[in-house]
């Protein structure tokens, strides 16, 4: 671990030391995901989740030339009411930290950032993949490659209807990464817990997906660990409504030549706006069963450690 760039939370530093279980967090969602100030109280309120599941939380961001390990609730409100703040993926983890620029970490970056640091299990609310016309433009996610390198578990809702699932998952496979159900055998698609894709691999413990973990890791298999976990049902939306909301967004993307880092904000940004109130109040429910689940992993682990 390179000490100069990393700075590790005084709280997290000593868990990781004791093996207390530590999970750690995005701040693309937070600086970039959602708006003010519901994106600080649900980050607080995350971290309240998994001290309730018994691990500590550890939000990753980008400051002063380090990559922080554990944000203070100071540091997690400068975070999401910042205006320019960087979206950093692993390309851009470079020029955030030469240039001592304020960066919020997507799931590719925080991976990096939680491997430095010996963090094994990270929860989000959804992950990057391969976009829809994926033929013409080629985008597809970064959070993709880091699932195959960086041995970080990602404990997430799914991917949006806004990639292309399919292909998603096609790429999963090629390139090795194990992707569970947590007590669904169907990939949920983030809003709805549906997507009629079948997952081969399910499980309906934390302790089960522990034991795989472990297993992975006896294996020294590079790369992560992505679990799928449905939106509760009482938050998630209709599909269809859902679908035609995304086609639009897509295509006014197109319309407007959005592209590379500025797209999935883009995207997000157009769902929330037409849904309004609903989609964000289901985007908070999901993280938050997230990090239960999260949570629990992560004291699974430890106690087979
Ligand atoms: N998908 C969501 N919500 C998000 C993101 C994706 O439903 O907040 C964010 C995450 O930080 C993810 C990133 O890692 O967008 C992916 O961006 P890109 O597609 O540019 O790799
Ligand atoms: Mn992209």
């Amino acid at each position: 671990m390179n000490l100069k760039l990393i700075e590790v939370k005084a709280e997290v530093a000593q868990a990781l030391k004791n093996g207390v279980p530590v999970v750690a967090l995005e701040s693309t969602i937070i600086s970039h995901g959602m708006p003010y100030p519901q994106n600080e109280e649900t980050a607080l309120n995350v971290e309240k989740e998994i001290r309730l599941n018994g691990a500590i939380p550890a939000t990753i961001a980008v400051m002063n030339g380090k990559i922080k390990i554990g944000l203070t609730a100071e540091e997690l409100s400068l975070f999401a009411q910042a205006k320019d703040v960087m979206k950093l993926s692993r390309r851009d983890l470079p020029q955030a930290l030469a240039e001592k620029r304020m960066g919020a970490t997507t799931v590719a970056a925080t991976m990096i950032g939680a491997a430095m640091a010996g963090i094994e299990v990270f929860v989000t609310g959804g992950i990057g993949g391969v976009h829809r016309g994926v033929e013409e433009t080629w985008d597809v996610s970064a959070d993709l490659i880091e699932l195959a390198t960086s041995p970080v578990t990602v404990v997430c809702a799914g991917a949006k209807a806004i990639l292309d699932l399919p292909k998603t998952m096609e790429y999963l496979e090629t390139f090795g990464v194990p992707v569970v159900g947590y007590k669904t055998t169907e990939l949920p698609a983030f809003y709805t817990r549906t997507s009629g894709i079948e997952l081969g691999n399910s499980v309906n413990s934390a302790e089960e997906l522990a034991r795989q973990i472990a297993t992975k890791r006896q294996l020294e298999l590079e790369g992560g660990v992505l679990v799928m976990n449905p939106i509760p049902e009482a938050f998630s939306m209709d599909a269809n409504a859902m679908e035609l909301i995304i086609e639009e967004a897509v295509n006014s993307a197109k319309e407007q030549s959005v592209s590379g880092k500025n797209l999935t904000p883009f995207l997000l940004n157009f769902i929330k706006e037409k849904t309004t109130g609903e989609s964000l109040v289901s985007n908070i429910e999901l993280v938050k069963n997230n990090a239960k689940v999260g949570a629990q992993l992560a004291v699974a682990l430890a106690e087979l450690r």
